[in-house]
Formats: structure tokens, sequence, C-alpha cells
């Protein structure tokens, strides 16, 4: 607690929006001043309303003059972001715990390549991770992950069945904001479930309704683990977008950044397709996924160049959604590598316009 021109504020983090009400989950040695909640459903103060600054799951807050019997308070003032995920929208998000099963479904692996480039270009920390071990080979277990090894990431294998592997993740939640993404049925909602099992979230179900519309599109909660740490849930989607010019693709892959941090490629704007003396065109596997994006960024910049008028705005947002469904989008707002700022904040300034 804090005591500022003898208005009384908390600082908390908020877990969830609903409508114009913010859930809000005080830190802990300041909860509730000898009252058992330390949760309050907060409004956002009229000055914020003015400033046009607005409330994201994820923020901490300032809480003013908080009603411990009515559990109600009122957010004053929101603390700089470190970082700001669009869709879902999470701001303060640490890392991106990405769910593949090795069977049932069997893993895809362009599907699960091109998740790891949707994520990559959030800047977070990505935690791969392979579900359902209990149902492979202890042989399978070790391929899916030299594999992923070879593509420059660590997954840990894990299964709620048996509790392999739920200790190591366990320890990398600690702490912090981590978002879950993957395909539908990879056992998301179930790994929720293991780690904090009051919260009793649904399985097995096809999360329908959170593809049918505006109105759900907003809602995101954060899930507290009992061992410290929150964690989003999303519904599983089958194919992120992607969204990059052409020049940062290579950077969306651990095995690209590290052929470019050894050696330099003849031309500054190679493209590493068929320029010559190309320090990344080898036979990596995933290069062939490369290849494949590139050709979807040079459309994605071609379209972007033509989209001078509102009316192409909002038809370049219609063809990068697929769909005119809600399908969450693992991009940031701010994006860590300072090469790429000003393109990202055009990007998602055709977004902002495309939805209002
Ligand atoms: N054998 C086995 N089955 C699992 C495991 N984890 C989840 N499942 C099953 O897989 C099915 C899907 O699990 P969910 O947790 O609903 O999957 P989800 O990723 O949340 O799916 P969506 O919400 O549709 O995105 C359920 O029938 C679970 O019981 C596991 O470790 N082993
Ligand atoms: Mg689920
Ligand atoms: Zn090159």
């Amino acid at each position: 607690m804090t005591i500022s021109n003898s208005i009384q504020t908390w600082v908390g983090t908020v877990l969830a929006v609903q409508a114009n009400f913010y859930r809000v989950r005080l830190d802990p040695p300041q909860a509730g001043e000898g009252l058992e909640q330390s949760e309050l459903l907060c409004t956002r103060r009229a000055r914020l309303k003015k400033l046009g600054q607005q409330v994201m799951v994820g923020d901490r807050a300032i809480v003013e003059e908080p009603d411990w019997m009515g559990q109600r308070g009122a957010i004053a003032e929101v603390l700089p972001r470190q970082s700001e995920l669009e869709r879902p929208p999470i701001a303060n998000a640490d890392q991106v715990l990405l769910v593949f099963a090795m069977a049932d479904p069997v893993i895809d692996v362009y599907q699960l390549s091109r998740f790891l480039v949707a994520i990559e270009s959030t800047g977070l920390k990505i935690i791969p991770c392979l579900s359902k071990a209990d149902l492979v080979t202890a042989r399978e277990r070790r391929e899916w992950c030299d594999r992923l090894q070879q593509w420059g990431y660590s997954a840990i294998a894990i299964s709620v069945q048996t509790g392999v592997g739920l200790e190591r993740l366990r320890h990398q939640l600690e702490r912090r904001i981590t978002v879950l993404a993957g395909p539908s049925g990879v056992g998301k909602s179930s790994l929720i479930n293991a780690f904090a099992p009051h919260l009793d979230l649904r399985v097995g179900e096809i999360s329908d309704h959170w593809r049918k519309g505006k109105h759900t599109t907003r809602h995101v909660e954060l899930f507290e683990l009992p061992q410290g740490g929150l964690l989003a849930d999303t519904p599983g989607f089958s194919q992120p977008t992607l969204s990059y010019l052409p020049e940062d693709l290579i950077h969306a892959f651990p095995e690209g950044r590290e052929r470019l941090a050894s050696h330099n490629c003849q031309f500054k704007d190679c493209l590493h397709k068929d320029e010559p003396n190309c320090a990344v065109r080898d036979s990596w596997e995933r290069y062939g996924d490369y290849l494949e994006f590139l050709e979807e960024a040079i459309a994605y910049q071609t379209q972007l160049r033509r989209s001078r008028n509102p009316e192409s705005r909002l038809k370049l947002q219609s063809q990068q959604n697929g769909t005119s469904t809600y399908e969450p989008k693992l991009e940031t707002k701010r994006y860590r590598r300072t090469s790429r700022r000003t393109q990202q904040q055009s990007l998602n300034h055709l977004y902002d316009e495309a939805q209002e």
C-alpha cells in the first residue's frame, strides 16, 4: 500500500476484462488488509477513459479506494507495459508455451513450423511442449525432441496422464505470464487443469464459442497457478497468420539467425533464395518452409503496397484472416527488434483501422 495525496492506492494485475469491468488481483502483501479477498472488480477512472488509455489483461494497474466489503475498486493508472500481444490481447506476457501432441492428433510438421514462425514475431520466449507422451514410445519422444533441437528449440515432452515433464515445465512458468498456444485437441486446457485442478476447465470439446464473433474475442483470462505464475489459455486454431516482410522472415528461424551470425551474404538485401554467395541457403530441414513462407511474405508486401485506400485495407485484412471469423494471431505491437519497429507499427495501424 502507498499513500499519495491522502488517497490510498494498491497495485495489482488485471486478470480478466468483462465489459467495462476489470478483475484485478492485488499483489499479495497488501491484499485485503486483514480481509480475505485479494481480487477486486474494478472500473476505469474517467480520466483514463478521456486519455484513451486501454486496460488489458496482464496490465499492472494502480487501484484506488478499494471497497473491501463490496470487493470493488477503480483503476487510476496503468503502469508501462513490457510487451503487448495483439491477438489474443494480453499485456506483459513473458513467454509463449506452444503445445503440440505427439499423437492424437499426430504432429503436422508444417503446421508446427508455421506456429513457431508466427510466434517468433512476438519477440517473446518460446517454450515448445510436446504433449501426450504417454501415447508414444520413448524412442519416438526422443526423435521428436532431437528434431526440434535441430531447428534450434529445446522442447519439453509432457503427459498429464503420467505426469512426465510437468515438474520441469512448472519451474518455467513460475513468476511469469505465459500464453498457451497450439492447435485444437493437443491438451492445452488439460495442462492448465493439471497445474490448477480447482479451475476445472473444459477439455475434449472444440471450443467453438471462441470463434463466434466479436464479443467473445475479447474474453481472455489469466489463470493463477498455485505455485505462482499466470497462464492464459487460448482456443486451438489451425493456421496462424504470418505477416512478415520478406527481409525479416529469416530472423524468425533460429537456423537462419545462427547462419547469419557467423557469415554474411554477398548482398545486403539477400532474400536467401537464389542469390549468389548466400550464407543461409543450405541443407537445413526447414529451408523449404522458409521458401514457402517467403512467397507469402512477398505477396503480403505487395498487398500492403497496394492498400492505399481504406477499402483495400479492409480487403487485405479479411484476406489475411482467411475468414471473417476470429482467429487468434500471436503478434506483438511492440517489437524488440528495433529494425522492424516502424514496419510493424504500420501493419498494426492497418489492423486497427480495419477493426473499427
Ligand atoms: N493420452 C493423453 N490424452 C490427453 C493428454 N492431454 C490431453 N489429453 C486428451 O486430449 C483431448 C483434448 O484435450 P484438451 O485439453 O481439451 O485440448 P485443448 O488443446 O485445450 O483443445 P482446444 O480447447 O480445442 O484447443 C482430451 O480428450 C484430453 O483428455 C495426455 O497427456 N495424454
Ligand atoms: Mg482448450
Ligand atoms: Zn542470403
